[in-house]
């Protein structure tokens, strides 16, 4: 039986991993921040708790859950809040991911890990963006997420770990925080379904993201595991919408009237913006991998589990 030890365990990500690795037979070990426990906590695993801020923490994780496979997944998440707290970021995001590459290291056993990685990285490389495509990050986030992909990569040349990132595109479902525009526009839209608001405020309608489902995206990570030798990897469905098709497929659910709801908000804009995220994912679809639920399907499943929440 194997063993899995997850960073970030209760987020949506990290939730919907540890479901999918249990359905596996795993043995689970979350890792997560005392102040973090009230996220998707899930049946059957354990959770350690300690911090990507303290790397004793990490290495008293990797004793106790003696892993075959480590997920990082922990960070903010967000990327409209790293312009306010730049410094957490990199110290979460980029160092934290340091901090556990530099633990599996000193803990001396064969581990496989894993890094999320994100398509923020591209920031403003043209469409469509594939593995071999130049980063240019546009965000804090996007340049610690970019520091840790490097330093992935480097640790597998430097000391031959088995280090794979996935460079996952935007991946949604009912568990994504309700900062995020899918679910701000599902929950926003549920609402004025209920009378319980008037208007959905957004801020950048033009921008363009490949939204996939998050529960798809996660058996993505543990593939890329399994494989004989250690890679990187795109994770996207290759199709991409703007927030206005995302919106008129909420509000088409909802039966809603676009004028009569949305409205635009200067200060959701953000101090540098990515325009066009459409990912190639070639080579994770060589190795089995394929999206079933595009943005269509994902705005029913959003729109309806807000309706059930609201
Ligand atoms: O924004 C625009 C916003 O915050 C999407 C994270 O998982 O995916 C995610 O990052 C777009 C942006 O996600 C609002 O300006 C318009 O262009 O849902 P988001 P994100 O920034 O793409 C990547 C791959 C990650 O790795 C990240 O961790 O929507 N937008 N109006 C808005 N965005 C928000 N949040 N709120 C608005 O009102």
């Amino acid at each position: 039986m194997k063993r899995a030890l997850v960073t970030g365990a209760t987020g949506q990500d990290g939730s919907y991993l540890c479901e999918y690795l249990l359905t596996l037979g795993y043995t689970v070990f979350g890792f997560i921040r005392r102040s973090t426990r009230k996220g998707f906590t899930i049946p059957g695993v354990s959770y350690l708790i300690g911090d990507l801020m303290d790397g004793s923490s990490i290495a008293e994780a990797l004793r106790i859950s003696e892993p075959d496979e480590v997920y990082n997944l922990a960070s903010d998440s967000y990327v409209g809040s790293s312009w306010t707290q730049p410094i957490e970021q990199a110290e979460v995001t980029g160092i934290g991911c340091l901090r556990v590459l530099e633990a599996i290291r000193q803990y001396k056993k064969p581990v496989k890990f894993y890094q999320a990685s994100s398509s923020e990285m591209f920031g403003s490389s043209p469409a469509p963006q594939n593995e071999e495509t130049p980063f240019h990050p546009r965000s804090p986030y996007g340049c610690a997420k970019l520091y840790a992909h490097s330093l992935a990569v480097n640790y597998r040349e430097s000391y031959g770990m088995f280090n794979c990132c996935g460079i996952l595109f935007n991946h949604e479902s009912p568990r994504r925080g309700i900062e995020f525009v899918t679910q701000k526009i599902a929950t926003q839209a549920a609402e004025v379904k209920k009378g319980k608001r008037e208007t959905i405020d957004l801020g950048n309608l033009r921008a363009k993201r490949d939204w996939g489902y998050a529960p798809e995206y996660v058996a993505a990570m543990h593939l890329m595991l399994q494989q004989d030798d250690p890679g990187d990897y795109v994770v996207a469905t290759g199709e991409t919408h703007t927030i206005q098709e995302f919106l008129d497929c909420v509000l088409g659910e909802a039966g809603l009237d676009m004028f009569s709801v949305s409205a635009f908000e200067v200060p959701n804009l953000r101090p540098a913006e990515v325009s066009e995220l459409c990912g190639d994912a070639k080579m994770i679809r060589a190795i089995g991998w394929s999206p079933m639920i595009e943005m269509k399907p994902l705005a029913r499943i959003m729109y309806e589990a807000a309706l059930e929440s609201v």
